[in-house]
């Protein structure tokens, strides 16, 4: 008798924190997962995204640029991948902003591969960041909205200004380093919620920026199957 009361008021607790967590649910979720095979998901926002002989449409390559190239024997999709040859002298990233409509969930994802890559000390060598500008085409301070949002709303990713970025690690804390097969990161975007808890001006989200920061490490680092798609 103990123990069945026992689990109900379990049952109960659980049905209350759930209810709670609910509430304060995360706006952004992210996954890490490896991959032997992909296919380009339908509806894909990013033309070119399997990279067919060049970077996607739209990605723009800025700052102290490291090498690139596209690379035709490795790669899950079409007929090539975007090889990036970090040098550890060298800081570079490559963006693509996407116009989006605030009602909608959008989900991003990309596919990636790393061979002998070597962090600077305490750096990250490689960072995934997500950028939103608001209605009045101003970007929005990710950092200040979420010192007032649940610590669990980024799912752990960190605020850096005007960017949130992925962790440096994958799911079971291993650290983005050293020579790896291909895995999949995505990364769920419930725009409604975050106009609203960022405050965006506005009230609304119209632009979403996807960055790779590549900053002082090296080794060698493969992308293919970049997409956009809006989500249920
Ligand atoms: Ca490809």
């Amino acid at each position: 008798m103990l123990r069945r009361r026992t689990l109900v008021n379990l049952f109960l607790t659980s049905l209350l924190l759930f209810g709670l967590s609910g509430l304060a649910s995360a706006g952004i979720d992210w996954s890490i997962k490896p991959i032997t095979e992909f296919t380009m998901p339908a509806g894909n926002m990013l033309a070119q995204g399997d990279v067919q002989g060049a970077l996607p449409l739209g990605w723009t390559p800025t700052y102290n640029w490291v090498t690139y190239s596209i690379d035709s024997e490795n790669h899950l999709t079409g007929t090539g991948s975007v090889l990036f040859e970090l040098q550890e002298t060298a800081r570079g990233r490559v963006y693509v902003d996407i116009g989006v409509d605030s009602n909608q969930k959008y989900k991003v994802g990309w596919i990636t591969k790393i061979a002998d890559l070597a962090p600077r000390e305490n750096g990250g060598a490689i960072v995934w960041g997500v950028f939103f500008k608001d209605g009045n085409g101003a970007w929005i301070n990710c950092t200040d909205a979420l010192a007032l949002l649940p610590e669990d709303y980024a799912k752990g990713m960190e605020p850096s200004g005007i960017v949130i970025r992925t962790p440096r690690t994958f799911e079971d804390g291993n650290p983005l380093s050293g020579t790896t097969g291909w895995f999949l990161v995505e990364i769920t975007m419930d725009l409604p919620k975050l106009a609203k808890d960022f405050n965006a001006g506005g009230g609304v989200i119209r632009t979403l920026r996807f960055e790779q920061l590549f900053d002082s490490g090296t080794g060698k680092v493969w992308l293919d199957g970049m997409y956009v798609i809006p989500v249920k």
